[in-house]
């Protein structure tokens, strides 16, 4: 008998500033209790589903910053509910939100994600490890993109955990432009990533037309489902949050590549898809058979090797 899980993920509409972590909460548990009529038992909520996407301001005052936009534990007494919602239905989720922690004497913030079993335990965390943007003030751009001020590089690593009879691992938002990061949770055989992100509609650095964004966003879900045999469930924040426009499109791509639910406005909006887990696992004894096929002798430079360099012998 196959492994069948119901998987949903929960696309969040805008979140102004004006919006409170109790607001949020409060839509987040309508999601799920959407989620759970359609039959599923488990939920992707996007990257720092709690707040608006705050790294797009510059604010000098990190006191402010922390109060409004932080979390220092989870769940806090406004981001309860969630939790005793998804109890009370029996449902695990992965959520993200912003991660403040006191550690050797010194604070420190993350981009952080966690696995919620459906018992309301927190059996899992990651902390965002590429921080897309910049640190220093743009005072002349439409807006920016400041997640290397606010947060720092995550220390856990790439992980995954046996959970809800699956194997799963989380990434967040920019993470899906790395290959990388997709092949260390297949080495560990993800069955599932779980992915939140915030994907402006603009691109801060260069014109680039939104359509292409998109465009991006959706082949590089498939390619990496695909090449990593795994489900891979992506939920976006997005709509014009204060006039700054992001994306929806979240998705469920199957191991085959094949997109298997997708959202279609830029709203709150729940999708969700019947997975069968025993599909990633036979892709891997066949297709994608790391063990008979991979060549990491000649994979050297991935990890001793960071920015693209021509060597002498090439030019
Ligand atoms: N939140 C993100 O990590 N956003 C990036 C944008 C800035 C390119 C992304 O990869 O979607």
């Amino acid at each position: 008998m196959s492994r069948q899980l119901k998987i949903a993920a929960a696309q969040l509409g805008p979140l102004h500033r004006s919006d409170t972590r109790r607001d949020a909460t409060r839509r987040l548990v309508e999601l799920l209790r959407e989620a759970h009529s359609m039959g599923a038992r488990f939920v992707v909520f996007p990257e720092l589903a709690f707040t608006t996407f705050f790294p797009r301001w510059w604010m000098p005052d990190q006191n402010e910053v922390d109060r409004l936009y932080f979390e220092e534990s989870i769940p806090s007494a406004d981001t309860q509910p969630l939790f005793d919602e998804a109890r009370r239905l029996g449902m695990g989720f992965y959520i993200g939100f912003a991660e403040k922690i006191e550690e050797g004497g010194r604070t420190r913030r993350f981009n952080t994600a966690i696995l919620v079993a459906p018992d309301g335990s927190v059996v899992g965390k990651y902390r965002k490890v590429h921080l897309p943007g910049h640190a220093d003030h743009k005072p002349d751009a439409a807006f920016q993109h400041l997640e290397k001020k606010y947060f720092e590089v995550g220390d856990l690593g790439f992980r995954v955990w046996r959970f809800m009879n699956m194997i799963a691992g989380m990434l967040i938002c920019n993470d899906r432009r790395w290959p990388e990061a997709f092949r260390v949770l297949a080495l560990q055989g993800a069955e599932l990533v779980a992915l939140g992100y915030n994907t402006p509609t603009e691109n801060l650095h260069y014109p680039e037309p939104p359509a292409l964004r998109v465009h991006h966003h959706l082949i590089m879900a498939q390619a990496m489902a695909f090449q990593n045999a795994t489900w891979l469930v992506e939920a976006g924040k997005c709509g014009s949050e204060d006039g700054f426009r992001m994306f929806g499109h979240s998705l469920i791509v199957a191991p085959t590549g094949e997109i298997a639910a997708k959202s279609l406005t830029e709203d709150d909006e729940v999708i969700a898809c019947h997975c069968d887990l025993d599909l990633a696992a036979d892709l891997k004894r066949t297709m994608f058979n790391f063990a008979a096929h991979r060549r990491p002798e000649h994979y050297g430079l991935i990890v001793e090797r960071v920015g693209a360099q021509v060597t002498p012998a090439n030019e």
